[in-house]
């Protein structure tokens, strides 16, 4: 199944940059035939790397973000994948730029310039936060399904790459600017209605609310 192997590609990533499990407060929710599972690492260059899978007996979903330390030039890996027991209403795959992050869009960009999927979805406004290369589509085809794990493993391989040999920012300026960055990025990406819709069809407005502001979008801090 989709979500399962691209939790299993994203992991492998996880464990190629050495990265050290952080203990969390929810690392299993379960609540009816709701079952969420969070892992949080953290590794040199990135301040937190959350892996999210929930599944229930309508929507499966799997959320992961990659957000860097803000002293170091490296962008924003996300992913998203909705998924319903007849197919993949939205997988979406994007290198989120940040202030002077390198040249790492010459490789991602003939990369994801390479696929093309039949069922392309529009972002919506919040979503120029993501890099022109962004993919975002239905997946309706068994093949289609494989495309995009291999690109997202692909995406890793360039990004986790970039993550290693990205050497502490001491540039002030440039700095600040990649905090203002993912500040942004958070607060755009809680715009999106479709995240505390279904986080309140699960629990009441004030958990899921808390559950976005603290679990998934939480902005950085400053040193
Ligand atoms: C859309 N996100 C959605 C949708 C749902 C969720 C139900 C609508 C699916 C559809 O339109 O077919 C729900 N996503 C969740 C929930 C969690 C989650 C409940 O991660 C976590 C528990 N969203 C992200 C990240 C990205 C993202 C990291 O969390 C991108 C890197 C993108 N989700 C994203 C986008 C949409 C979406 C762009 C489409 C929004 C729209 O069409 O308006």
């Amino acid at each position: 199944m989709l979500i399962e192997q691209l939790a299993t590609v994203i992991r492998l990533a996880i464990e190629g940059l050495d990265a050290e499990r952080v203990e969390c407060d929810q690392e299993e929710i379960v609540n009816g035939n709701l079952i969420i599972k969070n892992e949080i690492y953290k590794c040199e260059g990135l301040r937190k790397l959350h892996l999210e899978v929930a599944k229930t007996d309508k929507l499966d979903v799997l959320h992961c973000v990659f957000f860097p330390d803000f002293e170091y030039p490296i962008p924003i890996f996300g992913a998203d994948i909705i998924a319903t027991p007849q197919t993949v209403t939205a997988a979406i795959v994007d290198v989120s730029p940040v202030n002077e992050c390198g040249n790492i869009y010459a490789s991602i960009e003939p990369l994801c310039n390479s696929y093309n999927f039949t069922h392309k979805r529009p972002l919506p406004l919040w979503g120029e936060i993501f890099s022109p290369w962004c993919k975002f589509q239905r997946l309706h085809l068994a093949s289609e399904q494989q495309d995009f794990i291999n690109l997202v493993n692909n995406i890793l391989m360039i990004y986790c790459d970039h993550v290693r040999k990205s050497k502490r920012d001491d540039n002030w300026v440039n700095n600040m600017l990649r905090l203002d960055d993912q500040i942004w990025y958070c607060k755009s990406q809680k715009q999106n209605k479709k995240t505390l819709a279904v986080l309140s069809q699960w629990f009441d407005r004030e958990f899921a609310e808390k559950y976005i502001n603290e679990m998934l979008f939480d902005i950085p801090k400053l040193k």
